[in-house]
Parts: C-alpha cells; structure tokens; sequence
C-alpha cells in the first residue's frame, strides 16, 4: 500500500483512539460483575480490632497529600500532609510548619501529587522513607514512615511539571524529577512559537543521604525539548540506568492532543546515570544559576527553609554513553522494569501493543552500534535490536505496568478499562478482568521492586461514576482491591479514595509498625517556645509581640486567663502538650484565627498567630476530645484598646 494510504489508515487509527480516550470507554459495560460472593467477603473481612496485613500508601493527587490504607480491608488510617496546607492537623499554618512550604516563588500551600516511592535497599522496599513528587510547583518530598511525617521537600531547579519523579534508584541513591512541560532554560522571556529553539527537557538526579535520607540536587542532565513522562530505575542488572518514558518528540507547542500524536514512535530514554557521575566528577557538568528552596524538619519538630542558589548541569555531548533512544510506541506513557531488571515494560497509550524492551539486547545494540541516527547527539537504537517482544492485542490504552515476582506483569488498560495479566515467558496475555472505570495505574505490593510481595493488585481509577451512592456532580475517586494469587483474577473490593489516587506503594505492615512512633520525650522536647512543665510557664512582651508559653495536660491549658494584650499586638499561642502517652493529642483554637488549630502531639510543641482585630474576651479551646472534662479544657485571653489594660497578666500553676 502507498505511503498516503497507509498514512491516511493510521490517522483514521489514531482519530478513533483518541475519540475512545475522549469518552470512558469502559462505562458501557453495565454493573459489577457477580464477584460480590462471601469468598470475597472472607477475604478482605478484618475483624474489629484485628489489624490489616499491609500498609498502602496512596498519593493525593490534586490534593498533595499522601493517604495511608490498610490491606485489604480498604480502610483509610490516616492522610499525610505533604504539599498542601492540611487545617486538620495545622500542617502550613502553624509556626514550625509553615517553612516546609516554600519555594523560590515564595508561600505555595498546594500541589499535585502524583507518585509515592518507598524507599528501597538492594531494590527491595525497606520500609524507612516515602517519597513523592509535586507536580505543579515541582518539588520532591521525602516523608518518615516511623512518624508518618513529612520531613522534608526540595525543590526542583530547571523544572517544570515535575511528572517522571520520584521513582528512586534500587539502594535510594538516588530520587529523579523530569520536566514534563520542557521550557526555556534558565528561564527567559522569548517566543512560545521558538519552542524549538528554546525550550528544553531536564533531567534531575537527587541524591538521598543513606543515614538521614537528606536531599539534594546531585545533577541535571539537559535534554532535547519533549514531554518527559515516567520512569522507572533499573534494578540487578540495569543498575545504574534510569529510564524515563517521553512523548511529543514533535516538539509541538499547541494542540497536542493532535499535534503530539504525529509520530508512530516516540522515545524511552535510557539513562546511564552511573556515567554520569563519572563526568560530572570529572568537571563535565556547568555550573548554571538557579534559585530554588530546600525545607527540612529539625530534629525538634521545627521547619526551616534555605534558599539555593546553582545546579550542576551536564550536556549530553559533553558525556558520550549516558543517554540512549530507545523508539516506543506511541505516545508511550508509563515505564517499568520487571523485578530481574531485564525488561523494560512501557504503556503507549495510544500502541496497539505492549512493547518489551530487552536490556541485554540493549546493551548489546550499544556495543554494535545498532544505530538509526540520533537526535540532539542521542543515539536512537534500532527497535528491532532492542526490542524483546509485544504484548499482542492486550487491550486499549496500556498505561502502567507491574510485576507479582512469578513470572507475570499486569498492565492498566485505560481505554478498555481492564488490567491484562500477560506472561514475561512468552508474552501472551494470561489473563484480563474489567475494572471500573478507566484505570489509570495499578499497584502490587512491591510491584516494581526486586521482590514484589504480591497476593493483590490494586486498580486505581480515573472515574466512578455508578459504583457509589451519587454525590453531586463530584463522585468519589475509587481503588478497587483484586486478588492475583489464582490463576484468575478476582475482584474483592471497591474503596474510595482521597483526591485522584495515581500512584501507590505498598508493604507488609511488620515492615513497619512496630517502630511507629508513640510520643515524644517532653524532656528532650528542643523547641525554643517549649516549656517542660507548667512551672516554667509565662506570658512575656516584645514590643508589639505577646508569647504565650502555654502547656496542655488533661485537662487544662496553663495559663488560661492571659490579660493585658492590647490592640495592634500580634499573639502567638505556643502550646506544648505534656502528655506522654500514646494518642493523646490535644488541639487548641482561638475566636477569629485567620488560621487554622494547632494539634499538638505528646512532648511536641506548636505554635499559631493571632492578631485581634476587636476589644474584648475571647475563648480558646481544646478541639480533640482528649478525656471526660476535654469539655473544661478551654481558657480566655481579653484584648484591651490602646490605653486600656496594659499590664499582662495571666494564672500560674498553684
Ligand atoms: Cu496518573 Cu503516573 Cu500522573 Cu499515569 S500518572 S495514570
Ligand atoms: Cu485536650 Cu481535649
């Protein structure tokens, strides 16, 4: 057939793709299927008070936060807050924590977080920290899994949608970031229609401290202008390769929908990364100028924010070896490595197939120089060379890829809505099961490790529509928990989730829950506005400052009379919690805080701003109901005007 025919075939296969992706395609498959049997009942029943087998941990996504589940019951346990101001917990509104949530673009309270990442040892998760990206602002977040805590956020220089993040290295020696919106870099004021000329992809490598898990911007490696989407770390054999999954290899600025669709194959970029620490070792890499933020809790519990202010950029024709093209089709999105490290699994959304790359085989078309010419000095591989085999006729829509550790790889078909079981032997589709309704990633257990633990894969879906009862025009985000330890794939569970769940990681819990942490040590509690008992409370004036160094204890705060504040001043209520038992917060809000409540754990000491705006007494309370007179716990503070009470007075311990 001529060249325009076939063209002509393939924009019509194209058009009806992406009509499909348009609409939900899954959703004319009527109602569950008569999966709903006591068998799996059984299998996701836990009993009151019996605890779950793993921990999950669901990224927010347009929430920025990170939600913690139990396996298999489905039952939420509690929502981090990472990149959004959480009024809950006083997460981005209390003192300590508001300088977690800067930037170089000053106070962001919000992001869109897309991608948790365990850390891992020897490729396997090891249940010390979770990372995850924000998108929108692009920053990186590291978070304690003994404390369920953020801990820290690094932004990221050069970035611009920060998609293909964090996804860490097998001994988390690295966390990556890539620009999924190439831009002008550094930044400048030019053309959008000089997209060609002008913008650029990056590639950024975080290294991760191995004792503190501290981050900081290792090196950047600048690329030609496309989409750079996911990735994905090589493991065994292919460490020390990253993998990252682009589109619009076009270079279109405008209308990608259409415009980014042009080619048959776009690119997996294999990164050595390994080389490039060898070249930036060996002064290859340009110092650039970059502003960008580095937030960090001490270990007091306190927040502190440091401006930075350069990158280490590498070019890739200053290091030969370190970036290869691997042609993927089409508009590839997701990218994973099975748990050998051989193969190299990626989701074009708009392929009719599941391309398998080999790493052996790329290795080898490397050494042979098995060219089809380059782009930008990448070498691009020839796809027969590298290619191990495809997935036929798996489905519509392959996004996302993981691994169960027998042999098997399971794919989310977006447009079908259905995850494909298929066999890394042969390449055969093994098995299929409806989901409901277009799923976007899918997640075993340590399904993208060395070691998956397997037993579940849980759907993430894009859109609920009928599976719950109506709420308004927004329906409820939804993870649906289907067993894999038979031959067939049975679905067990529907769960809703928090924001839009993209990605998840799990663990067994016995990684992990013996080492949560209960309190903290009141006598080590460091905070410089911490008091250690209520002895050592006091009210004290800074000129126009008021400090009130208050405890909480059931149940009472100390002081609970403060006098003498006048118009004008700015209060600030610091409240250590004395208790040191487990689960007993307390909380403390004030009338007309242009902020939200504190809520202050055992040993731990936090502190809100007030600024009155009126005369008169006002109530503060205890918002956590912490025992039987939790209803007592609450206090006065009486603001005077100019020239009224001017002598702070307040009670004190009798
Ligand atoms: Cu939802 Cu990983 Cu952002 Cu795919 S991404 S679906
Ligand atoms: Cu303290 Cu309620």
């Amino acid at each position: 057939m001529s060249a325009a025919v076939s063209q002509s075939r393939q924009a019509i296969a194209v058009a009806a793709l992406l009509a499909a992706l348009a609409g939900i395609a899954g959703c004319g498959k009527g109602s569950s299927p008569a999966v709903a049997s006591s068998d799996a009942a059984n299998k996701t029943y836990v009993a009151p008070g019996k605890y779950d087998d793993f921990y999950a941990f669901l990224s927010g996504g347009f929430s920025g936060q990170v939600s913690v589940y139990g396996l298999p019951s489905g039952r939420l346990l509690r929502v981090i807050p990472v990149f959004s101001q959480d009024p809950e917990k006083g997460w981005g509104y209390s003192e300590q924590t508001k300088p977690m949530l800067n930037t170089s673009y000053g106070f962001i309270p919000w992001d869109d977080a897309h991608h948790p990442q365990l850390s891992q040892t020897d490729g396997v998760p090891d249940g010390r920290w979770l990372f995850i990206n924000g998108n929108n602002t692009p920053r990186v977040a590291r978070l304690d899994l003994a404390e369920m805590d953020t801990k820290e956020i690094i932004e990221i220089p050069n970035g611009a949608g920060n998609h293909a993040s964090p996804f860490v290295t097998q001994n988390t020696e690295y966390a990556v970031s890539a620009t999924r919106f190439s831009v002008p870099t550094p930044q400048k004021d030019v053309p959008i229609s000089s997209y060609k000329e002008n913008f650029v992809g990056q590639l950024t490598f975080i290294s991760i401290d191995k004792t503190t898990g501290r981050m900081s911007v290792a090196f950047q490696i600048s690329m030609p202008g496309y989409d750079y989407d996911l990735s994905h770390a090589g493991k065994g054999p292919s460490h020390g390769w990253s993998f990252f999954t682009s589109y619009n290899s076009e270079q279109a600025n405008t209308l990608l929908e259409r415009n980014a669709s042009q080619n048959d194959k776009d690119f997996v970029a294999a990164v050595h990364w390994q080389e490039a620490e060898k070249c930036v070792a060996a002064g290859k890499a340009k110092v650039q100028p970059a502003k960008y933020a580095h937030n960090w809790t001490d270990e007091a519990g306190i927040a502190h924010s440091e401006m930075l202010t350069s990158t280490k950029v590498l070019a890739v024709k200053d290091c030969p070896g370190l970036v290869y093209f691997l042609p993927t089709p089409k508009s590839p999105h997701g990218v994973d490595v099975d748990p050998t490290g051989e193969y190299i699994v990626a989701g074009g959304k708009l392929a009719t197939v599941i391309p398998v790359h080999s790493f052996t085989k790329m290795l080898a078309a490397i050494q042979n120089k098995k060219f089809d010419g380059e782009r930008d000095g990448i070498p691009i591989l020839k796809y027969e060379e590298v290619i191990a085999g495809e997935v036929q006729n798996p489905g519509l829509g392959p996004l996302h890829t993981e691994f169960d550790g027998q042999g098997y790889a399971y794919t989310s078909m977006f447009v079908s809505s259905e995850i494909v079981k298929w066999s890394l032997k042969d390449f055969k589709v093994a098995d299929r099961i409806p989901v409901y309704y277009s799923i976007g990633h899918l997640m075993i257990p340590g399904g993208d490790s060395r070691k998956p633990f397997g037993k579940y894969v849980i759907a993430l879906n894009k859109i609920t529509k009928d599976r719950y009862l109506p709420t308004g025009p927004e329906l409820a985000q939804s993870a649906q928990l289907i067993d894999i330890t038979g031959a067939k794939m049975q679905v067990l569970l529907d769960f809703p989730t928090i924001g839009e769940p993209h990605y998840a990681q799990a663990l067994p819990a016995s990684l992990i829950k013996d080492k949560q942490v209960r309190t903290y040590a009141i006598a080590e509690n460091k905070d410089p506005h911490g008091v250690k008992s209520e002895k050592e409370t006091r009210v004290k004036r800074e000129g126009k400052a008021v400090h009130i160094y208050m405890t909480a204890i059931r149940s009472h705060f100390m002081p609970d009379n403060v006098e003498g504040v006048q118009l004008g001043d700015t209060v600030y209520f610091h409240v250590t919690n004395l208790e040191q038992d487990w689960d007993v917060p307390h909380g403390f809000a004030v009338t007309g805080a242009r902020n939200s409540e504190l809520l202050v754990m055992p040993g731990q000491t936090r502190t809100v701003t007030w600024v009155p705006d009126r005369v008169g007494v006002f109530p503060f309370y205890c918002t956590d109901f912490c025992s039987a007179l939790h209803q007592e716990m609450q206090g006065y503070i009486r603001v005077s005007a100019p020239g009224g009470k001017t002598q702070l007075t307040y009670n004190s311990p009798q």
